[in-house]
């Protein structure tokens, strides 16, 4: 039999191809050596380095499914999922600025815009000269995007849009947002471009989670977009589902990179910290603990993977999305709070990155559909009955 490695218990590594281990190499590099030395500043003053996005986009991680010649390179869904790991080890704030512009502005021109939506803005995109924002929430009620109050209105050559969305990753630095509105009471998606007259994004600054990603509202004030820059391939909520479907996947690996982090770090914590004599390690209920950590951990990653490869054959069903970014987020949170509590006070320094993993799962655990939204999910399907 193989030998047991604690950071791979399942072997998972032998059953990535060549180029999946490639790539997670590569963004493991990345986000170690680029990420890791600038995050704990970047939290404490919360800001965002744009920087990071052309960073992102020389090492090929923006729209990294998308297809040449729209910057892309065909990559899986599973390398998708392993850069996602990687950078979310670091910080959740850097994958969500990650995901959003692959998953969430370069999807949607890609799977519902013109070829001249998409030649004009996906290569751009891809080297992260660009950056995209996606506004589906509004302030009066994020899981129940089908009331949005935004709208659209036809006029001569485009649309008139008036309205707003809170909580949008990147906004504030965004050239271009994907905006979904109501067009005669169906959701449509606009991408409207920072200088259209009457867009505005401001930064909200009362966060104490995801402070290393830049979080803002959009403000649409009777914002003309000219009819080259309506989506025209999609109608009602599949479109800004069919997106989230894509996201959501990645945080489902993603959220594991942050445990796997916080897991390892209260290992050789417990390892080297002397209590009583012995390394707090050797204690039987620090090994539970450990071992609890490991088996969701791992358990969590298989699930992620079955699911990149049933993406990749095309053969998957959204409701298993909301059960592996639900069961991943869900159990990183609570992973990383029981890392925290295993460094003592410590773990409470940004020096120790565990407490910033908790204050950033929060979030995580939040958007791209609640974990109780997701239960609901499931639930219908289960049951038969819509109980949100
Ligand atoms: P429902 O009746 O269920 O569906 C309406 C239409 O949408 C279709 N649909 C999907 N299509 C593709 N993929 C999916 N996963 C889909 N789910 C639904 C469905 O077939 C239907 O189509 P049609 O043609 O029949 O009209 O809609 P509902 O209004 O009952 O929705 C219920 C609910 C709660 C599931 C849904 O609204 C929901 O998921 N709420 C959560 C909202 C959410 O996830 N927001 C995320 C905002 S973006 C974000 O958080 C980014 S953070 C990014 C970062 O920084 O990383
Ligand atoms: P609410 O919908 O008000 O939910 C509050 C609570 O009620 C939750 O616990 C939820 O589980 C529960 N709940 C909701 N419905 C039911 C029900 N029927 N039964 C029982 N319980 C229920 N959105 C974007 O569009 N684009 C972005 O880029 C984006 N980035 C974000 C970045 C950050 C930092 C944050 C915090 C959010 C971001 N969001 C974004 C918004 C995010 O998707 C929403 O916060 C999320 O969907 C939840 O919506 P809400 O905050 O309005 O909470």
């Amino acid at each position: 039999p193989r030998t047991f490695r604690w950071d791979d218990p399942l072997g998972m590594d032998e059953r990535l191809t060549g180029e999946e281990r490639m790539v997670r190499d590569a963004a493991r590099s990345y986000a170690r050596e680029a990420l890791l030395p600038r995050v704990v500043e970047a939290f404490e003053a919360g800001s965002f380095d744009s920087a990071i996005m052309t960073e992102m986009g020389e090492m090929g991680f923006l729209g990294a499914m998308l297809p040449e010649a729209y910057g892309g390179s065909e990559a899986s869904h599973v390398a998708y999922g392993l850069i996602a790991r990687e950078i979310e080890a670091v910080d959740s704030g850097y994958r969500s600025a990650m995901s959003v512009q692959s998953s969430l502005a370069m999807y949607p021109i890609y799977a519902f815009g013109s070829d001249e939506q998409k030649a004009k803005f996906l290569p751009k995109m891809a080297t992260g000269e660009l950056i995209g924002c996606f506004g589906l929430t509004e302030a009066d009620g994020g899981s129940d995007p089908a009331s949005m109050k935004t709208k659209a209105v036809a006029v001569e050559g485009g649309y008139r849009l008036n309205g707003s969305k809170y909580w949008i990753t990147n906004s504030p630095v965004s050239d271009l947002a994907i905006v979904w509105a109501k067009l005669d009471d169906t959701i449509r998606g606009f991408i409207v471009e920072r200088d259209f007259a009457g867009f505005t994004a401001s930064k909200i600054t009362d966060k104490l989670s995801l402070r290393a990603s830049i979080t803002g509202d959009i403000g649409l004030d009777d914002v003309f977009v000219p009819e080259a820059n309506i989506l025209p391939g999609v109608k009602g909520l599949r479109g800004p589902f069919s997106c989230l479907n894509k996201a959501r996947y990645g945080i489902a690996w993603g959220a594991m990179g942050a445990a796997e982090f916080c897991f390892q770090a209260a290992r050789d914590y417990t390892g080297e910290r002397m209590l009583f004599g012995r390394p707090l390690s050797s204690r039987q209920l620090v090994q539970k603990k450990l071992a609890d950590m490991q088996t969701e951990i791992y358990l969590g990653l298989e699930g992620a993977l079955a699911l990149g490869r049933q993406l990749d054959s095309g053969a998957w069903v959204p409701e298993a999305i909301s059960m592996m970014k639900r069961n991943n987020c869900g159990k990183a949170l609570a992973i990383a709070r029981e890392a925290r509590d295993m460094h003592g006070g410590a773990g409470i320094t940004g020096e120790m990155h565990v407490m910033r993993h908790v204050m950033n799962l929060e979030t995580v655990n939040t958007y791209e559909g609640a974990h109780d939204v997701h239960a609901l999910i499931l639930g219908r399907a289960i049951t038969g009955h819509s109980a949100f």
